[in-house]
């Protein structure tokens, strides 16, 4: 069994395997090499035979960690189990955080957690100890902020069933978030395959100053780039400016380049991730990491001419960065924080603010948290509270206890902060809100990472903005998204007005160490083969898996649409989660919520009854089609977004661009994902057309598919589309699935 840790051994045993796969690609590239490209080529599994070529080929690589949540990880571990293997082939943890509900704070939310998700806990925690698979208990922390505390380093690759996953990327990681399909062969002992990113750099030039912070890095970032500007590709980010930045300020931004469909986002490996390694108990792995600089850093060339390595650079000067402010409904929408009060204005949004909402895995460092309480102390020091509800999330334990310790904590509680479990809570639509109506338009402000419709209450009448997490705790004490904190004053309690300073830069680590969580962790049986994996067979919340049928050789022909998808189409609209969370390790009783968000092109309108007409062409023995729009299935790594198309007889998806993700789930579950070549075709696609897909039978890597449109009215309009299946994918294909395959290695 593989030590779940990474221990110095381990990460000394890995550099060593990178410098020699490295010495094979560099003779073969002879030029000098980005981080990215060190990390991808030092973890590829034939380093001499690779095909490299960026933005093209797909690459075979062997990540040194799989990390899962509990949301992810019951359909992934169900995959494992139908794979029949008896232990995991590399190191492995599964984290509980996606299923507690926010309600009345930590300690009641996680208690009735641990009852209402007994049965799902059980069975990870079982699954786990028979895998060899490390387990973090419920209330334990938030996946990403846990992987950071403890098992990342500079240098090491990682897929997690998370699409935050990158986060681990502010330590230096190559870090990429994966669907559960993805995860299983990893664990299964075969290579991890993805797309040969391209890179783009981001230089990073000064400090960041007064009001700014990380954060605001990536909220530019996301404006320029755009929610689909990262897809299948990684952002590598450099320069003086990116030295200044703490550890975990680097974690956030690389947390939420998740936002832009980027593979993963990576810094290089310096003083300040030196620093949060001893500062974690790590020593021996910062010592490492120094010892091999040349493996965690780009080569120098690559920083003095940076034009000639990345397919794009984006400079930023953190010396003149402003604030910024994204949203509504997408966190690409970005705004310097002056010119916010002009958009409330134009564009009708409610002024009133109802919750502020810090934390989450993306920003509830020591230094966020000490920073948000520099504000909430001069609110006191003018005896001023919080004039909203004020909710804090923390990332994990370790940080909770510590804040607690050193008193932040305290200083949040006494302005009207409420805390919650250290769990993912509202960002994930686990928010039971009592403080206003359902359906009512209202404004809210987080510093988490996502905010599509219906994203954290279920409403999609709550529009939600994202900010940092000093700028969110300035909106909690004025109430409005027309207030600017960096001008505006406030009414002190004393009647007086006042305007905020900006927080002053605060400790990246706690003087005194952080207080170490001493019982979230589990540790797998030395030998888990007695252990017995048990699914009630009446279950409502866990289903074993009945593999998908290989495809039958016959061409697609005449299959009726299901669903014409118009605008934004991410996962949440295709699977989404708060209280269908419940449900993500039963097939059958999920894919009940199977498009229900997605917005019908023929109507404006989502249609709940999707799922009905999808099961009834089922119980005709009839397979069907669903076509989508620009960016098809972004967000999240939820391969319920493949999988129940998939058990509800989805035979191909038709799109004008796909998410990097969702497309490898779809192709990993045997679904065909196909683009219109010209993406005006996407317009030919009428309601009670009859799509055929032809001459499968001839399907090949890089070769176009013909598809007929057979409308209502008896015309028809051939298309050609286009796949990017290599030979393997194609063998999923005809298999039913990727798991189909890889069972039939195994026995
Ligand atoms: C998210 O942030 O959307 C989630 C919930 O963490 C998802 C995973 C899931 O749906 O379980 C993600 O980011 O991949
Ligand atoms: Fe959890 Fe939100 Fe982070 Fe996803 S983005 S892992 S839901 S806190």
């Amino acid at each position: 069994m593989p030590a779940i840790e990474s221990s110095p051994e381990f990460v000394a045993a890995t550099y060593a395997k990178m410098a020699e796969r490295l010495a094979v690609v560099r003779k073969r590239l002879g030029r000098p090499l980005t981080l990215t490209e060190k990390i991808l080529y030092g973890h590829l599994d034939d380093p001499a035979g690779a095909d490299l070529r960026a933005g093209e080929s797909y690459v075979q690589l062997r990540p040194d960690r799989v990390a899962m949540q509990d949301a992810t990880a019951q359909m992934a571990l169900l995959q494992f189990a139908q794979a029949d293997i008896p232990r995991v082939a590399v190191p492995t943890t599964v984290h509980c955080d996606h299923l507690i509900q926010a309600r009345e704070g930590a300690a009641k939310d996680t208690e009735r957690a641990l009852d209402e998700n007994r049965e799902v806990y059980e069975f990870l925690r079982t699954a786990s100890n028979r895998y060899g698979i490390g387990f973090w208990k419920p209330g334990a922390g938030i996946i990403h902020q846990v992987v950071l505390e403890n098992y990342a380093f500079p240098g090491g690759m990682m897929i997690g069933t998370d699409s935050h996953t990158p986060n681990a990327g502010g330590l230096g990681m190559f870090a990429s978030g994966v669907g559960g399909a993805d995860a299983v062969d990893v664990m299964a002992g075969f290579p991890w395959e993805v797309k040969s990113p391209k890179i783009i750099g981001v230089k990073l030039t000064g400090s960041l100053q007064g009001w700014a912070s990380p954060k605001d890095v990536i909220l530019l970032v996301c404006g320029i780039l755009t929610v689909k500007g990262g897809t299948n590709a990684v952002i590598e980010y450099f320069g003086p400016g990116a030295a200044s930045i703490s550890c975990t300020g680097k974690g956030t931004i690389a947390n939420m380049g998740a936002e832009l469909g980027a593979t993963t986002s990576i810094f290089p490996f310096g003083a300040s991730m030196d620093r949060y390694l001893r500062g974690t108990e790590r020593a021996a792995l910062a010592d490492l990491a120094a010892k091999n600089v040349h493996l965690v850093t780009p080569d120098p060339e690559v920083e003095t001419d940076p034009a000639k390595y990345f397919s794009r650079v984006i400079e930023i000067d953190l010396n003149t960065l402003e604030p910024h402010l994204v949203g509504p409904h997408t966190p690409d929408l970005a705004r310097p924080i002056s010119q916010v009060a002009a958009a409330v204005a134009k564009e009708s949004y409610p002024d009133q603010i109802s919750v502020a909402l810090i934390g989450s895995c993306t920003n509830s460092s020591y230094e966020d948290i000490s920073r948000v309480t520099d504000v909430v102390q001069q609110a006191k020091a003018h005896s001023m509270k919080a004039t909203i509800p004020f909710l804090v999330t923390p990332g994990s334990e370790q940080i909770h206890a510590t804040i607690v310790r050193d008193g932040q904590m305290g200083e949040i509680q006494s302005v009207g902060g409420q805390v919650l479990a250290n769990a993912c809570g509202p960002c994930i639509g686990q928010w039971k809100r009592d403080e206003i109506k359902p359906g009512t338009r209202n404004t809210i402000v987080t510093s988490y990472n996502r905010n599509f419709p219906a994203r954290n209450d279920g409403s999609k009448e709550t529009l939600a903005f994202i900010a940092s997490p000093e700028i969110v705790a300035a909106y909690a004490l004025a109430g409005r998204l027309s207030f600017n904190p960096l001008k505006d004053a406030l009414q002190g309690g004393d009647g007086k007005p006042f305007v905020l300073k900006a927080p002053k830069p605060a400790p990246d680590l706690p003087a005194n160490g952080f207080v170490r969580d001493a019982d979230g962790y589990l540790p797998p049986a030395a030998d888990g083969s007695k252990v017995k994996l048990e699914v009630a067979p009446d279950s409502k919340r866990l289903q074993l898996l009945t593999p998908f049928a290989p495809w039958d050789g016959k061409d697609f022909v005449a299959l009726p649409l299901l669903m014409k998808a118009k605008g934004t189409c991410t996962t949440d609209h295709i699977s989404p989660a708060g209280p269908w969370l419940r449900f993500r390790g039963h097939l059958d009783n999920i894919s009940d919520n199977m498009l229900t968000g997605a917005v019908n092109a023929f109507t404006g309108q989502a249609n709940p009854n999707i799922p009905k007409t999808a099961r009834a062409y089922k119980a005709e023995g009839l397979r069907w089609v669903v076509v989508g729009d620009e960016n098809y299935g972004e967000g999240s790594s939820r391969e319920h977004a493949a999988m129940s198309p998939r058990f509800l007889g989805c035979a191909a998806v038709i799109v004008r661009s796909f998410a990097r993700i969702h497309e490898s789930n779809l192709k990993k579950q045997g679904i065909l994902p196909l683009t219109f070549v010209n993406p005006t075709d996407y317009d030919k696609v009428l309601e009670g057309d009859k799509v055929s897909v032809l001459e499968l039978a001839s399907l090949a890597p890089g070769r176009d598919v013909v598809a007929e449109l057979h409308h209502a009215n008896g015309g028809v309009d051939r298309v050609t589309l286009r796949h990017t299946l290599n030979a393997e994918q194609i063998g999923w294909f005809k298999a039913g699935s990727a798991l189909n395959v890889i069972k039939g290695q195994t026995r």
